[in-house]
């Protein structure tokens, strides 16, 4: 009976959910039952002079995967998608887009207009009536015009040759709930293409994600080209065109800025910076030792390492003064390349026992009469403040907070990955939180080179985690309501030591959409929450965006049988 009762429910909830592949979800949604047709000379109309190119792109992108998707042969028997209805519906020939103020360009609102990153304005209205007038988008930024117009292209199907909305009108006012949604990846211990980021790119823009936390050197590769520094990606890069010169480095922030996706580069410091030493062997401790043997994090060595005994490790030598200034050029000669206002230091997994066993910190400590704690912070308050100096926002892992006895700035963001249980413990400290925690949102959990039989008996990345997983996830859980107002958002995770092009979009989509409704959209509330979302009524609208992201060349990974997306109603 209970169990009849659950199923009849839930039947009910798929059954009122718009047939319109929304993801992520508009916070206001009302939807009738008119289908209306895209007639064959339809067309945006910017309603305004001088439209900034960026913003042109992206109604010509848009009207582009309106005659394009081909979703056809996935939709068959969703929504009032029978040729009847289709017959007697109205003609749509045109979408008039207005902004109300600011004509700046999308990649400006992107990636340069913020006092800080909640100041990015994503809000936007659309409306589109059963009657055959014209649809109408409005902003008072290029970038709500441009998440409007992703949204706009998602209530189209098409049947028969025929491409329809089967739920008109349609009205939707939509903005995030929070600021950041990203996507990390890692392009250190495998090299992923510049064509390989932009389709990434692309495919996080359809998913309204705003933020590529882009992981881009790290121990094994030094993969970027820093004027001034050449060096570093001449004997670090894995081979000569395993580099993103300073032009692809402009090129990949211009498209994602073009698609409303800021680029926040993190130079991992002080761990994580053995490549370095290929270069400058004077400011790296460890280099090919292990640090790792004595430690708890032993586990790592099988999938960070080539074999147990010569891990790439390696750290930067921070209580050395050359040092501290050679890392705080290095960082701020990275920065200068990236418009963004966060950047990222990193500061995971350092290893103490390196510099217990290093003659010249053990030094430099006895002659300052300094820890090796305090060292630490005068390196990162080094390297933060000329960072701060340039206007940036600095973004670290969650071990300086935690861990590190470091003095940060209040306006420090602090991304939490070990545990999202840690995220209480960072916000205790009042410092603004990005979740990208290994029990929710890394992607490569499940590759299985990432021991599940671990010695620590936990399982922090084993098993695979789901969409679902990540999808019910309660960004502020435990908290106050003030610590509340401390989440930024979260992310998705690709570590790359298990991947590379070959999986990067299986492994990523359509998962990576799962956390970039859950940012958008605000949290599902276990199926609770007013808007009635939940993994039951998600499910049908996530197969759908997967089949756009297929159909617009993304790899993504199949979420059901085509049978369920074929069978009637
Ligand atoms: N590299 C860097 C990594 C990881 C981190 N930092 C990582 C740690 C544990 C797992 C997966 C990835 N490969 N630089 C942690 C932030 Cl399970």
């Amino acid at each position: 009976m209970g169990r009849s009762l659950t199923t009849l429910l839930t039947a009910l909830l798929v059954a009122c959910t718009p047939t319109a592949a929304l993801w992520p979800l508009p916070q206001s949604l009302t939807t009738g039952t008119d289908a209306l047709v895209l007639s064959k000379n339809f067309n945006i109309r910017l309603s305004m002079h001088n439209a900034p190119k960026d913003l042109q792109d992206a109604v010509s992108r848009t009207e582009y995967y309106l005659r394009h998707d081909n979703l056809g042969r996935l939709l068959v028997g969703r929504g009032s998608s029978d040729a009847g209805a289709i017959k007697a519906a109205k003609q749509l020939s045109a979408l008039t887009v207005t902004l109300e103020s600011g004509a700046t360009t999308v990649r400006s609102v992107a990636q340069e207009a913020m006092d800080d990153i909640d100041s990015r304005d994503e809000k936007y209205a659309l409306t589109v009536p059963s009657d055959g007038t014209p649809a109408t988008l409005s902003a008072n930024s290029t970038l709500g015009l441009f998440r409007g117009l992703t949204t706009f292209s998602q209530l189209f199907y098409e049947y028969d040759g025929v491409i329809y909305a089967p739920d008109t009108p349609v009205q939707i006012e939509d903005w995030p709930a929070y600021p950041y949604r990203g996507f990390m990846l890692d392009t250190a211990r495998n090299y992923y293409s510049v064509a390989d980021i932009k389709r990434t790119l692309d495919a996080m823009s359809w998913v309204k994600i705003n933020t590529f936390h882009w992981h881009v050197v790290d121990s094994q590769s030094f993969p970027i080209e820093v004027p001034g520094f050449m060096e570093l990606s001449q004997k670090g890069a894995y081979a000569p065109d395993f580099v993103y010169t300073t032009s692809d480095v402009q090129d990949i922030i211009s498209y994602a800025g073009e698609r409303g996706i800021d680029v926040v580069v993190e130079i991992d410091t002080p761990g994580h910076t053995a490549v370095i030493g290929e270069s400058h062997p004077e400011h790296i401790v460890c280099f090919h030792a292990s640090p790792w043997s004595n430690t708890n994090l032993t586990i790592l060595l099988i999938s960070y390492s080539c074999n147990l005994t010569e891990p790439p490790s390696g750290q930067l030598r921070f209580a050395n003064e050359t040092t501290v200034s050679f890392t705080t050029s290095l960082l701020s000669a990275v920065a200068k390349m990236f418009p963004s206002k966060l950047f990222s230091t990193g500061g995971d997994e350092l290893h103490a026992s390196c510099y217990d066993d290093d003659a010249e910190t053990q030094a430099i400590l006895s002659s300052t009469g300094q820890t090796l704690e305090q060292a630490l912070s005068s390196f990162t308050q080094t390297t933060h403040g000329a960072l701060e100096k340039m206007g940036k926002t600095p973004v670290v892992w969650e071990e300086m907070v935690l861990d590190h006895n470091v003095t940060l700035s209040n306006n420090t963001v602090v991304m939490v990955w070990i545990s999202s249980k840690n995220v209480e413990a960072v916000a205790e400290k009042g410092f603004r939180i990005v979740h990208a925690a290994s029990d929710y949102f890394y992607l490569d959990c499940g590759a299985g080179g990432w021991v599940g039989d671990n010695p620590l008996g936990n399982s922090w990345c084993e098993p695979f985690k789901t969409w679902q997983k990540s999808y019910t996830f309660n960004p502020t859980a435990n908290l106050t309501d003030a610590q509340s107002q401390l989440i930024l958002g979260g992310q998705h995770l690709l570590w790359s030591e298990q991947s590379s092009p070959h999986n990067l979009d299986p492994a990523t989509w359509p998962r990576a959409a799962s956390s970039a409704e859950l940012f958008w959209s605000g949290p599902t509330g276990n199926g609770t929450a007013a808007n009635g979302r939940s993994v039951d009524t998600a499910l049908p609208r996530l197969h759908d965006i997967a089949f756009r992201m297929t159909n617009r060349g993304i790899a993504a990974i199949a979420l059901q049988p085509m049978w369920c997306a074929l069978r009637p109603g």
